[in-house]
């Protein structure tokens, strides 16, 4: 793995539930995964949505699964240096692959990523679950960089998921865990630290599933946003059937196949990969 200062990465991540990693990502990997995204946006997933709404400007496209259909997607998430960086950040002795989700948010795209938190919208228990978010061209303020609020992984709360499209069926799903909602963040700005960084393709963050985070629009005319949120899950994570995850969405329970787990189980096997073990 290239040179990196592992144990300041490590703290940062622990102390703020996000961090910067720059550089890390093997350029091979980004005019490969370039090329499968532009591929992706042209035969969108059974489960993709389209979250800018069809009269509007831009596009802000988000897809799952991914790995599942596209040979790229799967080598990157799986046999680039992440595995190993997931593993290690997260203290596990193996890594199994959750998801990848795509989120691509074209020039003079709208649509906000509500603030959110992650683990509420999933099926899971457990401390050992990490996601990278992984930018694919010159991401910035401008172009909708991803927003994340210092230390909220550490305010002890679980929020009700807030759906990213108003209309993409999932505000239904959402509704059943009964759970409170995220307070209104942006008309409060001033009461949080925000953290965000300006990225270059080859540059990844790394957050917590508790972390909130949320991000804006792309207000370029020109440069596209496309990245990749890599979500890794180690030791200690088993199955948490709880009403209303994103895993009940009809479309994703489409492009899967039966998953039979039960609460406690680990995960594992076609859907959920073991990709890194220390032996
Ligand atoms: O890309 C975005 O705007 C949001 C990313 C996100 O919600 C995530 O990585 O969990």
């Amino acid at each position: 793995m290239k040179n990196i200062d592992f144990k300041k990465i490590k703290a940062d991540y622990e102390l703020n539930g996000v961090t910067v990693i720059r550089d890390i990502i093997d350029k091979k990997w980004i005019y490969s995964m370039q090329t499968a995204i532009d591929s992706i946006l042209k035969n969108p997933g059974l489960a993709s949505i389209e979250y800018t709404p069809q009269n509007n400007k831009g596009r802000y496209y988000g897809d799952f699964f991914i790995w599942r259909r596209n040979n790229t997607f799967k080598s990157f998430a799986f046999d680039s240096n992440l595995p190993e960086l997931a593993a290690k950040l997260l203290d596990s002795t193996k890594l199994n692959f959750f998801y990848d989700q795509l989120l691509v948010k074209e020039p003079n795209t709208e649509e906000k990523t509500p603030w959110h938190h992650d683990l509420p919208y999933w099926p899971l228990s457990g401390e050992k679950i990490i996601s990278f978010w992984v930018g694919f061209d010159e991401v910035s303020h401008d172009t909708g960089t991803v927003k994340y609020i210092r230390g909220s992984h550490k305010w002890n709360k679980f929020y009700a998921p807030a759906s990213f499209g108003k209309n993409s069926g999932y505000n239904n799903l959402y509704k059943k865990m009964g759970l409170d909602e995220i307070p209104d963040i942006d008309s409060n700005i001033e009461n949080y630290e925000i953290l965000s960084w300006n990225l270059n393709p080859g540059d990844i963050i790394v957050h917590h599933p508790l972390t909130v985070h949320g991000s804006s629009g792309n207000k370029s005319s020109k440069t596209r946003r496309r990245g990749l949120a890599l979500r890794y899950i180690g030791d200690d994570v088993t199955w948490d059937d709880r009403p209303g995850t994103f895993i009940k969405n009809k479309n994703i329970q489409d492009i899967l196949p039966s998953l039979n787990l039960k609460k406690g189980d680990s995960l594992t096997g076609d859907v959920f990969p073991l990709i890194w073990s220390n032996n």
